[in-house]
């Protein structure tokens, strides 16, 4: 595990499908680019909109969210400590590669998300009350009922699959969405599946039964319109990613399934948009699916039941740490005069006051009634356990 080299923050590529990095190991940013960390548009395109492709009204509405989920995450973490909730998986640092990625689908698009895409929920309008009643596991809890652990959030409205904590199962889920749509609509407008996953969860049986189904369905002669989105953070709670694979980099995988791999920097909010929309477009269509690792670090613990500094060396933390995406995408904007010098933090404080108001309101709501444990199961209720209910009052 090393840390990112000053040199290799210059290189870059304009293609959104980049020739896969084949240099050392240590080329841990082999990949697609647009920003450098310090906000400046590595090779401004003259071909594209404001030089990168992405119009400041898309760079600012994730901005709002990046911010908002930060804001977010941090306030959970705090209410873990005290006891107020059992768990919590925040996606500190991760902020670009998850917004940016929900960025760029549509609204009528599926996902199957893993633990740390919930601000893609949130970005596409799931209300933050519901967010925190699912945390809560109260009787708000319109997703999961209080029956799933926090953080696994689901909408039928928005298209969001409620994650299994079993890891990686989402992924064959996510090639069967993707049929579903290959077979109810015409490309090359089609609905797609994004099917997210973590770096250690491409280790599971299932992450590469998805693969290998994802390269050869092609129902009507076309590929799946499926994205499969790997968040390689490059820790899995302990085990680095290095323990994971030996391949030189996870995207990587894609080719021997015969699928399309691309790597992206994570942190890089405008080019993984610029990533995932391309590949969007080209899933769409019939092309054949898309596996975009998205290179990133896990800067705060797995979860809240983790503790980082027994396992790893915290020095490599401070130096993705100071790659911040929220950062580099405000930097951006500022210079481009579409953000004032203060504007990341006036966000940062209305959306505190945001959370801060919610969280009062979904501390309110009660408990998830105890007659819920026994509905959606049963057409008639056992006795024995209507017995039990009654018992417990
Ligand atoms: C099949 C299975 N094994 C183990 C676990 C426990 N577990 C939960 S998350 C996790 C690590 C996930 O790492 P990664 O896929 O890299 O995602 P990240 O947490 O880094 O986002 C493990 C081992 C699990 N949920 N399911
Ligand atoms: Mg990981």
């Amino acid at each position: 595990m090393s840390g990112p080299r000053s040199d290799d923050l210059e290189q870059t590529t304009t293609s959104p499908f980049p020739r896969l990095a084949v240099g050392d190991r240590d080329a841990m940013f082999g990949c697609f680019r647009v920003l450098r960390p310090d906000g400046a548009v590595i090779a401004p395109d003259p071909d594209l909109e404001n030089g990168t492709g992405v119009p400041d009204s898309d760079a600012l509405a994730m901005l709002k969210s990046m911010v908002r989920q930060r804001a977010i995450d941090e306030r959970m973490l705090g209410l873990q400590r005290q006891g107020r909730i059992g768990f919590y998986g925040a996606a500190t640092g991760q902020e670009a590669g998850t917004i940016a990625a929900g960025h760029a689908l549509q609204l009528r698009d599926w996902v199957h998300p893993a633990l740390r895409e919930g601000g893609i929920a949130l970005h596409r309008g799931y209300p933050l009350a519901t967010y925190l009643a699912q945390i809560f596991g109260s009787a708000a809890d319109t997703s999961t009922k209080g029956r799933q652990m926090p953080c696994h959030y689901g909408s039928k409205a928005l298209n969001f699959v409620t994650l299994s904590s079993v890891m990686a199962t989402q992924m064959p889920q996510a090639v069967g969405t993707a049929y579903a749509m290959a077979l109810r609509h015409a490309a090359p407008d089609r609905p797609l599946c994004l099917g997210a996953i973590g770096d250690g969860a491409t280790s599971e049986g299932d992450f590469h039964v998805a693969l290998t189904f994802a390269g050869v369905m092609r129902p009507r002669g076309l590929g799946l319109p499926l994205l499969l989105y790997v968040q390689n953070n490059q820790w899995a709670i302990s085990t680095p990613v290095e323990k994971q694979t030996a391949a030189q980099t996870l995207a990587a995988k894609a080719e021997g399934y015969g699928l399309v791999g691309v790597r992206v920097d994570g942190n890089d909010a405008l080019a993984v948009l610029r990533v995932m929309r391309a590949a969007a477009e080209h899933v769409r269509a019939g092309g054949v699916p898309v596996l975009v690792e998205a290179l990133t670090y896990r800067v705060g613990a797995h979860s809240t039941s983790d503790d980082p500094s027994r396992y790893r060396d915290e020095a490599v933390t401070r130096a993705w740490a100071s790659l911040d995406p929220i950062d580099r995408l405000a930097r951006y904007l500022v210079g481009r005069k579409v953000l004032a010098e203060d504007g990341a933090a006036l966000l940062r404080a209305r959306y505190d006051e945001e959370v801060r108001d919610a969280l009062a309101a979904a501390e309110a709501v009660p408990p998830v009634a105890l007659r819920t444990l026994v509905e959606d199961v049963y057409a008639q209720v056992p006795a024995g356990l209507e017995r039990q209910l009654a018992d417990v009052g």
